[in-house]
């Protein structure tokens, strides 16, 4: 079937009695799906993790789970998933494999970019018993380095001032359970997916600072009824390329703006702690736990970890995704040098797993050469993710004495890729972090002096915790780093560093 875009079927409910050989469709009755819980950021994540889990539990043990996924913030749902009855294709890839689904969890979307009405109506009603999210990092409007709400953040300043029309995902799920409150009443569970680490407790943070500020009884009401568990969420999954969506044209024949890629690895563990009706997830893979600490600081500080260090070095050695970086000889060393030697002697034990390994296997999945991961999608908003992945290691391993020269020159890649991208240090790429125009202004103004660069970035409280900031082999180690890494060759740096650590 090779007809032109133009001409294609576009996938809708009309199309699961008779989808293409070697694609499977929704092994349930999905015209009896009804809302069950609710999805806030529908991106390409969701849709290859907690909606495909959804549709494995629909297929095992068909229940009222039905999702409904809201946008509050771009891109617009209507026009793909919306159109096609919330219906879409999820590519499992992993080199010259394919493996194609239609997944039928969602049910209905609900765009609330403009204003909160749309997402608070959804949130609010009596159907809703569960609401996960995945905002990103940036989205909990919290201060990494404290994991507090931040008070001086531009839309939380709005919602306080606004409380009933937020622009805020704390401040969206503050009003929507007071709403429930004022209804129904019935309790809900708020489940972030994000990787923030404790991202139940910085979530429950988030929305019980902005709730204490209603005289209203909400903060008991949210007490009583309403739980955030912790979870650590876990597939590789980078935003939808058009070759993509070509590639479901090319194989299947018909069109799908709405198509998800995922690597074949998946993995979800929740903290069991809900507030009342939840989906049985554990029946198919994911696992409930009393404590997700472990398994969370084993994610984001060796899989996030490594992702982090491989795409800002990627990007700075000019290379384009993932795959490119770690296929470097040097740059996949120096990760996994990074890795044994200074991120494993900071993790927990984690039942069952052994940690040498789990850094084999993540180095592996990133080798996945199909799964086309830009370096600079993982350098977005990279203040947010550097604390969990990078900072929290280095933090602990000052405590106990040990060396953190790999994971600072990774932590000072971060902050090479910012300056580089202001305009005194030429523009090299555009990026998007909330903490870029800080950082291009100090680059303004100190130019190439690498100690004041370390000295200003150093200094914002938000990232840098004031104590972590003044250590001296941590400022010592990072102003290493910025000066190689600002270098004409910052590869040869690395090339310098690893064979002094021998990697
Ligand atoms: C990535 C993550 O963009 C990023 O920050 O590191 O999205 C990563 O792919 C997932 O956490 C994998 O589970």
């Amino acid at each position: 079937m090779n007809a032109p875009a133009g001409a294609l079927e576009k996938l809708g409910p009309a199309m699961l009695a008779r989808l293409p050989a070697g694609i499977a469709g929704p092994a349930y009755d999905r015209a009896k799906l009804q809302p069950g819980m609710a999805h806030i950021g529908v991106g390409a994540f969701h849709r290859c993790h907690q909606a495909e889990y959804t549709d494995d539990l629909l297929a095992r043990h068909f229940d009222r789970w039905g999702v409904v996924g809201i946008n509050v913030r771009p891109p617009n749902l209507s026009k793909t998933l919306g159109s096609q009855g919330s219906l879409y294709t999820r590519l499992i890839r992993e080199d010259q494999r394919v493996e194609a689904r239609v997944i039928g969890s969602i049910v209905s979307v609900v765009d609330s970019q403009e204003s909160a009405e749309p997402a608070l109506d959804a949130l609010a009603t009596s159907d809703i018993d569960v609401v996960t999210l995945t905002v990103t990092e940036k989205g909990y409007c919290h201060r990494p380095s404290s994991g507090e709400l931040d008070l001086d953040h531009p839309d939380i300043v709005h919602d306080m001032a606004n409380p009933g029309a937020p622009r805020s995902v704390p401040g969206i799920l503050v009003e929507a359970l007071d709403k429930r409150r004022k209804t129904h009443g019935r309790p809900v569970t708020l489940l972030s997916c994000d990787n923030i680490q404790a991202n139940g407790k910085v979530l429950a943070n988030v929305v019980r600072s902005l709730a204490a500020r209603r005289d209203n009884g909400l903060i008991d009401w949210i007490a009583d009824n309403a739980t955030f568990p912790s979870a650590m969420v876990d597939r590789i999954a980078p935003a939808t390329s058009t070759v993509d969506i070509e590639t479901v044209e090319r194989r299947f024949g018909y069109r799908d703006d709405a198509v998800a890629v995922g690597e074949p690895f998946r993995q979800w563990v929740i903290e069991e702690k809900f507030a009342g009706r939840f989906p049985r997830w554990d029946l198919v893979g994911a696992s409930f736990v009393n404590d997700v600490t472990p398994f969370e600081h084993l994610k984001m500080r060796v899989l996030n970890g490594a992702q982090t260090t491989l795409c800002y070095l990627g990007v700075l050695a000019g290379l384009e995704h993932t795959s490119d970086a770690i296929a470097n000889p040097l740059l996949a060393a120096f990760v996994r040098r990074m890795l044994v030697e200074e991120t494993l002697p900071t993790l927990m034990p984690v039942p069952g797993v052994s940690p040498e390994a789990y850094v084999e296997q993540s180095l592996a999945r990133l080798r996945n050469t199909a799964i086309r991961h830009r370096n600079h999608q993982v350098a977005t908003d990279g203040s947010q993710k550097i604390v969990q992945r990078l900072l929290n290691p280095i933090r602990e391993s000052l405590q106990a004495g040990r060396d953190i020269t790999l994971l600072s020159v990774s932590a000072a890649g971060w902050m090479a890729y910012l300056i580089k991208a202001s305009a005194r240090f030429g523009a090299k790429w555009e990026v998007s972090d909330p903490c870029a125009d800080r950082v291009a202004e100090l680059a303004e103004r100190t130019g190439r002096d690498v100690r004041a660069l370390t000295e200003g970035i150093l200094s914002i409280e938000t990232i840098f915790e004031p104590e972590l900031a003044a250590n001296g082999k941590f400022r010592r180690g990072v102003s290493e780093g910025l000066e190689g890494l600002l270098s004409d060759d910052p590869i040869e740096f690395i090339r310098g560093i690893c064979a002094r650590q021998a990697c």
